[in-house]
């Protein structure tokens, strides 16, 4: 089932989540769903704040469904490493009609339980490190707006009060 995504404002998306503590056929279920609304958005990635559900659980899948290999579940993700620096053009579900150059480690490495509880480690780099951190920190409560400064930030803040206020957000 494809479950609405939420957007900057929403409260759920700007506290930290609670850790996963068994994959009950629930947590299986809304794994299942997060991978269906990611692919159809689409997206590269999806955390479960987005969908409403304050638990540590991720989707990632940078090419997009391309590579049946491509799915990355992750559940309880923590970072065991973290080197070198890329800036790129980020943009977010929950955030959308905005984008930003976000400046970022270019490398990762990431622990985490899989759909069937087992834990895994898997390196990231370029774009699947930057997924990978996007994804995590929707889990800490911060969205890649939070990782701006100054003016940057201020602009985009502005506009989504904005369209707020005018009831197009
Ligand atoms: O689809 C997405 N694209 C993207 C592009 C650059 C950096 C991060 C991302 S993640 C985003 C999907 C999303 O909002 N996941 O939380
Ligand atoms: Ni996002």
């Amino acid at each position: 089932m494809i479950r609405p995504i939420l957007k900057y404002g929403d409260q759920i998306l700007h506290e930290p989540a609670t850790a996963v503590g068994a994959i009950t056929p629930d947590v299986d279920q809304l794994i299942g769903d997060m991978i269906e609304t990611m692919y159809a958005a689409p997206g590269i990635g999806l955390a479960a704040p987005q969908v409403g559900m304050g638990l540590r659980i991720a989707v990632v899948d940078v090419s997009i469904g391309r590579d049946p290999s491509g799915l990355i579940v992750m559940v309880n993700p923590e970072f065991v490493e973290r080197d070198g620096m890329q800036l790129e053009e980020e943009g977010c579900l929950s955030v959308p009609g905005f984008n930003a150059t976000v400046v970022r480690p270019s490398r990762v490495v990431i622990t985490a339980l899989d759909r069937s509880g087992t834990a895994f480690v898997r390196e990231g780099t370029d774009l699947l490190a930057r997924a990978f951190q996007h994804e995590i920190d929707h889990l800490d409560g911060k969205l890649f707006v939070d990782q701006l400064r100054g003016i940057k930030r201020d602009l985009i803040v502005r506009k989504i009060r904005k369209l707020t206020r005018a009831g197009k957000w």
